[in-house]
């Protein structure tokens, strides 16, 4: 895989990314959606792959564009060809309401290496390096909030988990309270959430949560970079998500780990900040330019790269719009 393809990648989700924060706080959550997946469709056509969209909007009767099955990319004749997983925003409700914690968000392996996961819940966990081997989404909360904090060498009452404001967390909330770990909710945008536990920085040891499943797929790419470890269980609650899942060839009662979810060590990741986040500055506009902040990496090197970027407006029309 040729080591620039990340840099593009970036391309993509700033591109995505200014779309989105000119609906920030505007209380709708489609046309952010809809600004976002323009302009991250758009800006693919400009990078030399063959790509192949596994996480996408949709099903094709769902989604005009970037839906599951649409080719992307220049597609020219000797064109890496490449599976796709795209968010173009992660936390639509966030951009919505004005909250932090949205972004932008990119994964890209080899063909056939991005698991092509159905859109419902899975049981995530996800956690940095050093938790690596030791946290397991089937142990018990308590046990793997004790195994981290050893492993960090850090008391249980300075840990931090965070999970999704939501019912169905208030298991893991008061099983992490009882013990005297801090507890952080995020609105939505559990990709941001699980990648941040990778980053000491973020102050964030620990992520468990039930959210969708194809936002666990580009969580697993982003932390199979990073060095750390996600676990996942597909959590179909219907009838017709099972039926969906056996049609797929997908066990439920299976534990996913960083490999089924992402194979091979030719992942690469970017994403850009729209609000405000733990890892990344959000979008700010400065009336004739306008500022970014993204990450990109790639797992065969394990190379971050953090991109501070001035997009000079009067230059690109097109994010003025
Ligand atoms: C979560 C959240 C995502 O979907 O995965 C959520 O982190 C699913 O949970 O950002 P709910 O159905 O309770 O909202 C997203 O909001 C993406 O749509």
């Amino acid at each position: 895989m040729d080591r620039n393809l990340g840099i593009n990648l970036v391309r993509v989700t700033e591109a995505a990314a200014l779309g989105a924060a000119k609906h920030f706080g505007k209380g709708d959550k489609n046309l952010a959606d809809q600004a976002a997946v323009d302009r991250m469709r758009a800006m693919f056509e400009s990078i030399d792959i063959s790509g192949v969209v596994v996480i996408g909007e949709g099903e094709l009767d769902e989604a005009p564009m970037l839906y599951i099955g649409e080719e992307i990319g220049m597609r020219r004749e000797g064109s890496l060809e490449v599976d796709i997983a795209v968010d173009p925003v992660d936390g639509t409700s966030c951009v919505a309401k004005g909250l932090p914690g949205s972004i932008s968000v990119v994964a890209m392996g080899p063909r056939g290496t991005l698991l092509n996961a159905p859109d419902m819940y899975m049981d995530k966990i996800a956690v940095g390096p050093k938790g690596k081997g030791l946290v397991q989404l089937d142990l018990p909360v308590k046990e793997n909030v004790k195994r981290l904090a050893q492993a960090l060498g850090k008391s249980i009452e300075d840990m931090t988990v965070t999970t999704i404001d939501r019912e169905r967390s208030l298991g893991v909330i008061s099983e992490c309270r009882s013990m005297g770990c801090r507890v952080r909710l995020f609105d939505s945008g559990d990709i941001e959430a699980a990648i941040a536990t990778c980053f000491e920085e973020t102050g964030i040891d620990l992520m468990m949560c039930i959210g969708g499943a194809p936002e666990g797929v580009i969580s697993a790419a982003a932390i199979k970079c990073l060095g750390g470890d996600f676990q996942g269980r597909l959590m179909p609650y219907t009838e017709e998500e099972s039926a969906r899942c056996y049609t797929m060839g997908l066990n439920v009662e299976k534990l996913l780990t960083i490999d089924d979810l992402a194979a091979g060590n030719e992942v690469y990741f970017a994403a850009t900040g729209i609000s405000d986040g733990s890892l990344l500055k959000g979008v700010k506009f400065y009336g004739d330019s306008a500022r970014t902040q993204s990450v990109v990496m790639r797992s065969a090197t394990g190379t971050i790269r953090f991109i501070d970027a001035i997009h000079r407006l009067e230059k690109k029309p097109g994010y003025s719009k």
